[in-house]
This record gives structure tokens, sequence and C-alpha cells, in this order.
């Protein structure tokens, strides 16, 4: 028998709440929530199963959630642990296979094709995963297993929590096809209402839509969905150094229509997402916005630009370009903002070394990052994100956010 693709997807159980569980013994078995005190604004971040049974779920405001569950634990959160924890998560995936793909802190696709004949069975091995993930981390990880990117994580999303489920070779579109709409990877609130509206509602009815139809309703997007449902899902596993964006974001404490203070986020914003750019040593072809509105519209807008970049005013300045589109656009407060760039490749000799400007931009960013590993992020400041000593916090580690910024 030729080998056949297998891939699995990993994803830690309640990820925020499970690392603070750890430091903090007496949460187990509680409903727990990180993302802030429940009087502040924001969302919940992660939630406890025992708060699931509540209704309550990440995206959720805070509000909400303890009006939903009183005797809910409200935790703050501390994103350098979910970092570490995410650290040395990777790195047992790693010790597996070399194709890995991470995504976001707490979730990774693993190629295992071919890998039955080290381990026995795929499922074996995944228990294998599940063990040393649970002697060092302490938490618990869900593991599917098909024979596609979109089958292996619904398969870990079904299994929840604390599950392994494999889905047989060439079983993937029969696995998906029951389940609700809602579930297919991609598949967001707003395309579920429009899928509904047209009578699709399971897996399955997507997957015999006419193409006519979806293309209609979704452009491009249609087409992508029609393969997903129908189990059909080509993406390969990319190891990290190939691919990804890196993101912040955050929601202010009250909306702002304030252009200066939206300016002076974005700055901030933009330090952060460049400082990590360069700290892996990589360059972004790609910069995008996103903007939550007081009603809770979304929206991101990108730039592609002309050449890759790590420096902060170029990602900043094109940052900026699309955020004065968008308010001129839109006149109602902002939310939420974020950056973030995509794109990514390695630095190589691209960079035009003509444009001395661009060297010595380069040079100034790098300078910083230097005094602020030795001394913290706030030992500098520029002078676009001084006010910002005033509309948010200086943590130990720059200014605390209210939402810890996820690249997802
Ligand atoms: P998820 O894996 O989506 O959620 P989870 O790990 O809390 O729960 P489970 O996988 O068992 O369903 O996200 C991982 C972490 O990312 C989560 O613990 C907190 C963070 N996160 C946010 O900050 N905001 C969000 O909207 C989501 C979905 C997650
Ligand atoms: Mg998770």
């Amino acid at each position: 028998m030729g080998s056949c693709i297998r891939i699995m997807h990993i994803d830690l159980d309640a990820f925020f709440v499970s690392v603070e569980q750890v430091d903090n013994p007496s949460l187990k078995g509680k409903p727990v929530v990180v993302g802030g005190r429940p009087d502040r604004r924001g969302v919940v971040a992660a939630a406890s199963y025992e708060a699931r049974a509540f209704g309550l779920h990440a995206g959720m405001p805070l509000a909400t959630a303890s009006r939903l569950c009183p005797q809910a634990i409200f935790i703050e959160g501390s994103f350098h642990k979910y970092r570490q924890a995410s650290h040395r998560f990777m790195e047992i995936l790693g010790e597996f296979s070399p194709y890995l793909e991470p995504l976001g802190l707490d979730e990774a696709y693993l190629d295992v094709t071919g890998f039955e004949s080290l381990y026995g069975t795929i499922e074996q091995m995944a228990h294998l995963i599940k063990n040393q993930v649970n002697d060092e981390l302490e938490i618990c990880a869900s593991i599917g297993i098909a024979g596609t990117k979109v089958g292996a994580k619904v398969a870990s999303d079904e299994s929840k929590p604390d599950g392994l489920l494999e889905i047989p070779p060439g079983g993937d579109a029969a696995f998906l096809a029951p389940l609700a709409i809602g579930k297919l990877p991609g598949v967001g609130k707003k395309t579920e209402r429009v899928l509904m509206s047209l009578g699709i509602n399971t897996v399955g009815r997507l997957a015999q839509t006419s193409l006519i139809t979806l293309k209609g309703r979704f452009g491009i997007f249609g087409e992508v969905l029609k393969r997903h449902a129908s189990g059909i899902d080509e993406r390969k596993v990319i190891p990290p150094a190939e691919a990804k964006s890196i993101s912040r974001e955050t929601t202010f404490a009250e909306d702002t229509g304030d252009r200066q203070k939206l300016t002076a986020t974005l700055r901030y914003l933009t330090e952060r997402v460049a400082a990590q750019l360069r700290q892996q040593g990589r360059e972004a072809r790609c910069v995008s916005i996103k903007l939550r509105y007081a009603d809770f519209t979304t929206i991101t807008r990108q730039q592609t630009l002309t050449q890759g970049t790590d420096a902060d005013k170029t990602i900043f300045d094109s940052g900026l370009a699309l955020l004065e589109v968008a308010l001129s656009r839109e006149k109602q407060p902002v939310r939420l903002i974020g950056i973030g760039v995509s794109r990514l490749n390695e630095p190589g000799r691209q960079m035009n070394m003509l444009d001395s400007s661009g060297l010595r931009l380069e040079k100034l960013d790098r300078a910083i990052d230097d005094i602020r590993k030795k001394y913290g992020f706030k030992a500098i400041q520029t002078g676009r994100t001084l006010m910002l000593r005033d509309i948010f916090p200086p943590g130990e580690n720059g200014y605390e956010l209210n939402t810890p910024g996820l690249s997802r």
C-alpha cells in the first residue's frame, strides 16, 4: 500500500485557562475566564469547559460573561506565560516531526505521512504526543488525524476536550458531511448566515451546492468553501520559516474617534509587530490593519509593499495610509484597532541598497530593539506613542493591552 497523506492537527484545550490552572491548581474544575475583570471593557479570550457550560465563549464581552455566569473567576492573564508554554509545546511537537506548522500559540499541523513505520500506527503516535504534552505542560491536547488539513482541524475540534479522533483514509468528506456548517473552518457568523439563508445548513449540503451559486455569493472564496466542504484540501503543512503573519491588536477602554489617539496606538502596535519581525530576522511584503467599530462591524484593509521591509516607519506609514482612508469612509468611533504584516520572507539581499534612508531606518530600529532588550520596552518611546501613557497603564513589558495580541 502506497503511503497516503496523513495530517495531524493538535490543539491545546482551553489554552490560556489551562496555563493559569497549572500556576494555581485551585482553579481546576471551576468556571474560569481569561480576558480581564468583568467590569472592564474587552472580551473573553479563553473560557474553561466548566464556564462554557454556561454559554461562555471566546469573543464574548466580559460583562455578558459575568451576567451569564456570576460565579466565574475572571483572570487578567499574562501573555508571556502563554508564550512560554506555547514555545515548549511547539518544541515537543517538533521532536515528533520536522514537518510542523504552528498556527497561533496553541495549535499546529504535523504532516505525519509515513510515520506509522516509526510508531506502529499514527494513533499511537498521537497518544505519545498527548502524553508528553500532559507530562511536561500539564495541559490536555486534543488531536485530529485526517487526509487533509481541513479534516484534521475539524476532527480535533470535534474530539475536544482531551480527545483523539482519526478519520480513516479517504473518509474526510463523509466525516464532514453531517456537521453543522459553522464547524467548517473559515465559515464565520456572516458566512454562516448567508449559507443558512440559502438553506445550506450542513457541510454536506455545501459540498453539493453548485459552484455557480457559491461563486456568485462569495466570489473566489465560494470555490474554497465547496472544496473544503467536499474534503478536498491540497494545502500542505508548511514549516514556519516559510509562512505566517505577525499582528497586534487592542481594544480601547472607551470607543474613540480621536485621530491622534488612533494614530498613536497604531504606532505603538506597529513597533511591537516590527520588533517581532526583526527578532525573527524577517521582512514583510504586506501590511494590514483591522478596525472594529462601535457596532462591532470589523474591517480589514491591506496594502502590498513594493519591497520587503522590517522598518517601523515603512510599516507604520502604510498602516497609517490605510487608517486614514478607513476613517474618511466610516465616521463611527473605533472599538478595536490592530495592525499586521504578512507575506513574510527571510531578509535576503533584496533590500534596495541605494535607498540609504531605508538603511538608516533599519539601523535606528535595531538600536531601539537593543536598548529595549536591555531596559524594557518602555525605555524608549517614539514621539507618537508618548501620549499612550495616558491611555494604557504602562506594564512591565510595554503597555498592557486589553486583548492579548494574537496572530490569528
Ligand atoms: P483556541 O484554541 O481557539 O481556544 P482554547 O484553547 O481556549 O479552547 P479549545 O481549543 O479547547 O476550544 O485559542 C487558543 C487561545 O487563544 C485561547 O486559550 C485564548 C486565545 N484566544 C483569544 O485570545 N481570543 C480569541 O478570540 C480566541 C478564539 C482565542
Ligand atoms: Mg485551543
